[in-house]
């Protein structure tokens, strides 16, 4: 007979053993014992439980099951040491069950979530190499639904493999949200099969920094088993200078007196050919990325050269907008907003958007980056609460800035509801996102630089509000950390110290 059958749903909702040895982000409710049980890699078994309504042949438990097996036990083939094998079976088999509602294919804004890395981190080794658990209650579900991480692809390319890598620890960190900001100023890197010269004219190499529609694919399955969402970011009508040599005409000439001066700023927002070109392309990212929401940017737009161009200060006097260049970014944005909303998508924005009061559906999502001006990320969350508006907070979350010292605690010790409001206001801050901004960021110290402290804004965003001791998480993300080499991840130390287990 097995001797301990363990019961996991997805809301973690069950009885489950295990030692609270570096358990992050923390979960809502733990009690956990000092009574353990020894694990044997031969007889432990991940097992869909007979109420569960996902079964065998569900992609994403049936691959979690295999990654996790892995990642506590290893490659060994534990199954064949035919001496041990009947003993052990008997004396200590283990299944841990699982039963979730749903076999999802893709993961959404309303996903409910898996349960096998909180499993996994409170197995822990016996310096012989024994396995343990011990027995442990515990509840667990996030605080917000959105927690993302956003990575710029454009700045300097990242290969596939820095992407994959991040998304395996996104998932050891219950981040849920992959913002790609794909594109910008620098580079184009995403292929695209409508309008390819984007890319061989715009990425750095076309050949070797691009992103393939078969590395999209990968990067949207990747993600997708992890209990991932993939948010694709084309950021207009900014942060576009990569785009101009694909597609002739797109962007606005910048004038110098009364000559072009051979430079270019943001899109053109004056011709009926700017709007067919975002129709078309807007048409195939709808179809390659499947999330219902697309990121539309609409950050930092320049005016000086709308203002220099003639010919868009003859459109502004045309249309009535005088001299505020605020109503021509509206009455760009509001044209893209229609073309995206056509394809039945949802969109996120960055809040300039809002703060120039462009009309937005009311399904938008706004996400707040800007730290002080024109008013601090709280008051900025509370304007836009006030309007009626779903909030993503990252302003206080760039990741891509560093400091000497322990620069997790300030990340840590955010509340992304500290402002005046009502419930209802409160309830629309569907969660967050850290940023690596890429401009002093590639491959070689990607890792480091997210990790642990990545970890510190994931924590805020599942744990509940009152999950804000500072030694407490100190000691947790310092084991974490620990945790993350041992999986073969480059995170950087907290602090002085050494990891019990060393490794290279
Ligand atoms: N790139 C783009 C950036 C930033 C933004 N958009 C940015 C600017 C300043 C800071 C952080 C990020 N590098 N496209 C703003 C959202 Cl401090």
């Amino acid at each position: 007979m097995a001797a301990s059958a363990l019961w996991f749903s997805l809301l973690l909702a069950a009885a489950i053993t295990g030692r609270a040895t570096a358990i992050w982000p923390w979960p809502q409710y733990i009690q956990t014992t000092s009574y353990h049980y020894t694990i044997s890699p031969d007889n432990f078994k991940f097992r869909y439980h007979d109420q569960s309504a996902a079964q065998a042949g569900c992609s994403v438990l049936d691959e979690a099951f295999r990654r996790y097996r892995v990642l506590l036990f290893g490659t060994r083939n534990w199954h064949h040491r035919p001496d041990e094998k009947k003993h052990v079976r008997e004396k200590s088999s283990l299944i841990v069950y699982v039963v979730t509602p749903d076999c999802e294919q893709l993961p959404t804004l309303e996903s409910v979530e898996n349960c096998l890395e909180t499993f996994s981190q409170l197995v822990w080794r016996a310096p012989q190499g024994t396995f343990f658990i011990n027995k442990t209650e515990i509840e667990d579900f996030p605080r917000f639904p959105h927690r993302g991480l956003l990575l710029d692809t454009s700045r300097h390319y990242l290969p596939l493999t820095s992407i994959l890598d991040t998304l395996d620890v996104m998932a050891y960190n219950k981040l849920n949200v992959f913002h790609w900001h794909i594109v910008d100023d620098s580079s184009f890197p995403y292929e695209s099969f409508t309008f390819p010269e984007l890319t061989r004219k715009g990425s750095y190499n076309p050949i070797t920094h691009i992103y393939t529609a078969q590395d999209v694919k990968e990067v949207i399955e990747y993600a997708r088993l992890r209990g991932i969402r993939v948010l694709a970011e084309f950021d207009t009508p900014g942060h576009t200078l990569s785009w101009g040599p694909g597609i002739p005409g797109l962007l606005t000439p910048c004038y110098a007196g009364s000559q072009p001066s051979g430079t270019f700023g943001p899109v053109n927002p004056i011709f009926n050919d700017t709007y067919e070109f975002m129709n078309t392309f807007f048409l195939e990212i709808s179809s390659v990325f499947p999330d219902f929401y697309l990121h539309l940017g609409g950050d930092e737009v320049d005016f000086t050269c709308w203002k220099s161009n003639p010919a868009v200060r003859a459109f502004m006097k045309k249309k009535g907008f005088g001299e505020d260049f605020k109503q021509l970014e509206s009455y760009y944005i509001q044209k893209l907003l229609d073309i995206v909303s056509a394809y039945g998508k949802g969109y996120v924005v960055w809040q300039e958007v809002f703060d120039n009061k462009v009309k937005i559906r009311p399904d938008t999502i706004v996400q707040v980056w800007r730290e002080e001006i024109p008013v601090s990320y709280l008051k900025e969350l509370k304007l836009i609460t006030k309007a009626g508006f779903r909030a993503l907070l990252s302003a206080p979350w760039y990741l891509n800035r560093i400091t000497y010292g322990p620069d997790w605690q300030e990340i840590y010790m955010v509340e992304p509801l500290a402002f005046e409001g009502t419930p209802k206001q409160k309830e629309l801050v569907i969660g967050g996102e850290a940023c690596m901004w890429g401009e002093y960021v590639d491959s070689t110290n990607l890792v480091p630089r997210l990790w642990p402290r990545g970890g510190a804004v994931a924590e805020r965003l599942w744990s509940n509000q009152f999950v804000t001791d500072l030694d407490f998480a100190s000691k947790r993300l310092t084991k974490f950390r620990c945790e993350l080499l041992r999986r073969g991840v480059q995170a950087q130390p907290l602090s002085v110290g050494f990891c019990e287990e060393e490794f290279e």
